[in-house]
């Protein structure tokens, strides 16, 4: 049976899920939950990591390492860069990068360290499998760069610099992280995330307004890709 990860970062990002399943197990392991799970004869294993990349990276490897998860997909929100994204608008990563992170100092371009690239590519199948499930389901989905980094972003300056040195379309505090552990665990993973904000002065009031319903848009999403996987 193939082990499926299912993971978000805050609590609202994975409710829809687990009350969609409504019959699941849970687990601790080093400080946090991880709920397990049959679905259409895929194991799951779902959780939410708490807030930022050190979180994040934590959660992805325990549900590698620990629960054995063969495929990854995060689902969440994030703020929009992109002028076309518009609140509760899906956004799929082709790939992610870390803006925070900065060793200019040493002529290293932004987001790379020695060793690493600036981008994580996510897995071509998975898109794929996302794409068909679009179509089906007739919703839009924007294919783009994703841009993580351990900062709420409610800031056009930063949101404008992000954009010019990673070209990224959405920003939020998990990704490439998560992108970081997989790739390094040769796990095909998938990262979703429904705008909730556009990283402005209004980030805060536009996040806590629309935190619940883009974290229900991605999940649902994700929900259909489930019926995808298990029908394969
Ligand atoms: O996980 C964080 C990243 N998420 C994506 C995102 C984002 N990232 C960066 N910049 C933006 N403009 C973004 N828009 C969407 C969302 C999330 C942001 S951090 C939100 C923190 C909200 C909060 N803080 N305290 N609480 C909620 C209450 C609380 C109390 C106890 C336990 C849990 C929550």
């Amino acid at each position: 049976m193939s082990k499926i990860a299912i993971m978000g970062a805050m609590v609202e990002e994975i409710e829809p899920l687990l009350e969609f399943l409504g019959t699941y197990e849970s687990v601790e392991v080093a400080d946090n939950t991880y709920y397990t799970a049959e679905y259409k004869g895929l194991e799951l294993v779902i959780a939410y990591s708490k807030i930022g990349k050190v979180f994040a990276s934590l959660t992805a490897s325990t549900m590698i390492q620990k629960f054995g998860a063969e495929k990854l997909l995060f689902s969440g929100v994030a703020g929009a860069i992109n002028p076309k994204l518009k609140i509760g608008d899906l956004i799929a990563a082709t790939s992610l990068c870390q803006h925070d992170l900065d060793i200019t100092a040493f002529g290293h371009p932004y987001g790379f360290v020695p060793e690493g690239g600036v981008f994580v590519e996510s897995d071509k199948t998975l898109l794929a499998i996302a794409n068909d499930v679009a179509s089906d389901l007739e919703k839009p989905l924007l294919e783009g760069v994703i841009a993580t980094g351990d900062q709420f972003v409610a800031d056009e300056v930063r949101k404008d610099w992000i954009e010019s040195t990673f070209n990224a379309d959405a920003l939020e505090m998990e990704g490439a992280s998560v992108a970081v552990v997989c790739d390094a665990f040769d796990v095909p993973f998938f990262i979703l995330r429904a705008i909730s904000d556009s990283a402005d002065m209004d980030a805060g009031f536009s996040f806590d307004e629309f935190l619940k319903s883009s974290a229900k848009e991605s999940a649902q999403f994700v929900i259909s890709m489930l019926d995808k996987l298990a029908s394969k």
